[in-house]
């Protein structure tokens, strides 16, 4: 099977052969630059919505939840799990949760062909875990996926950088964990475009629920301090005062909330759509991925010379120079 077929049948929805190409590419085996390269001008339809949080504060659940509630709303929905440090194994974890209640109680999602789910893991060799979660969402994007949901602990850079891709951020908090350290680390607060305090059911939700609008609301003055100075055409200071930050109250186990927390995720689509942030956020995208192919390229030339430079046959400056040149002359 050559890539063009592979590439026809992520268009035409063959699970089969989207899940192929998944493998490909996030293994980075020797078919996965022409394969993303083919796909790309069928890209950027879908509404990428990460969701995020510490280990243990639902976003599993609240991912099973929001599929069900969005497939209710007639949209097909990705699922990518992001979790190198408890991979699903075969997505078997998840499948077991997801599953539609209402109409049809014994429709499981896992079975509806509207529904892909795929997780990470440790499954791939080599790069960033960013990068690839960032081409895996392009094949779902490609293979006509309306929502892709994106779930990713939020601690590391690698995990940040996960999220830079998605267009809407939720974190997601519970009550009882220390407020403050989980608002606080990673830069949450800044990542995020809606809160949501999970568990609600459990003590101290108010509590968080305070501290997480008072953290909030310092930096809404901030910004809008910041945009009476000379910063009003700030990209980012425009975008935070379009944008209040909602924080919501779930229980997802439960699924009280979710439909609330869906209508938000819509709500937040809609205001960047009209505002011209999805775009500006896009076009963003792009450049960024332009500027690390090359840089990768370059990389990769300059270590296979590496010896050259050890055995000081050549200075690091005069081959730098070098190698700039012969990639900007082909
Ligand atoms: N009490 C309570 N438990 C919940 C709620 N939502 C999820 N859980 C439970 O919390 C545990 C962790 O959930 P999970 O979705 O795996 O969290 P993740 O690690 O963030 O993906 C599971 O046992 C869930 O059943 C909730 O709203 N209230
Ligand atoms: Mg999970």
């Amino acid at each position: 099977m050559n890539v063009e077929e592979i590439v026809e049948g992520v268009i035409s929805g063959n699970r089969r052969l989207l899940a192929r190409a998944i493998t490909i590419v996030e293994n980075e085996y020797p078919e996965s630059k022409e394969l993303l390269r083919k796909i790309y001008p069928r890209t950027g339809n879908a509404h990428v919505i990460g969701i995020t949080g510490f280990p243990g504060v639902g976003k599993s659940t609240i991912v099973s939840k929001l599929t069900e509630e969005f497939r209710r709303r007639g949209k097909s929905v990705g699922i990518v799990a992001v979790d190198p440090s408890s991979p699903f194994t075969g997505g078997a974890l998840l499948g077991d949760r997801l599953r539609l209640d209402g109409a049809d109680v014994n429709k499981n999602l896992w079975l509806d062909e509207k529904v892909f789910f795929r997780s990470m893991g440790s499954r791939g060799r080599l790069g960033g875990i960013a990068k690839k979660t960032g081409d895996v969402i392009k094949l779902l994007d490609a293979a006509g996926y309306e929502k892709i949901l994106v779930e990713t602990v939020g601690a590391g850079q690698s995990e940040i950088g996960v999220l830079e891709v998605a267009d809407t951020v939720v974190v997601i908090l519970m009550p009882e964990t220390g407020d403050d350290i989980q608002v606080n680390k990673a830069g949450i607060l800044e990542i995020g475009d809606i809160f949501v305090i999970n568990k609600s059911d459990l003590e101290g939700a108010e509590n968080v629920e305070r501290w997480l609008k008072y953290m909030l609301s310092l930096d809404e003055e901030t910004v809008i301090e910041l945009s009476k100075l000379s910063h009003a055409d700030d990209a980012k200071i425009m975008q935070k005062l379009k944008w209040k930050k909602p924080v919501l109250r779930t229980i997802a186990d439960k699924g009280v909330g979710i439909k609330e927390l869906a209508n938000e995720i819509e709500r937040h689509y809609e205001v960047i759509k009209k505002n011209g942030i999805l775009q500006e956020k896009r076009r963003e995208k792009a450049k960024l991925s332009a500027i690390e192919l090359a840089v990768e390229e370059i990389r990769s030339e300059i270590i296979k010379r590496y010896k050259q430079l050890l055995d000081k046959e050549i200075d690091p400056y005069t081959l730098a120079d070098k190698i700039v040149k012969e990639v900007l002359k082909c």
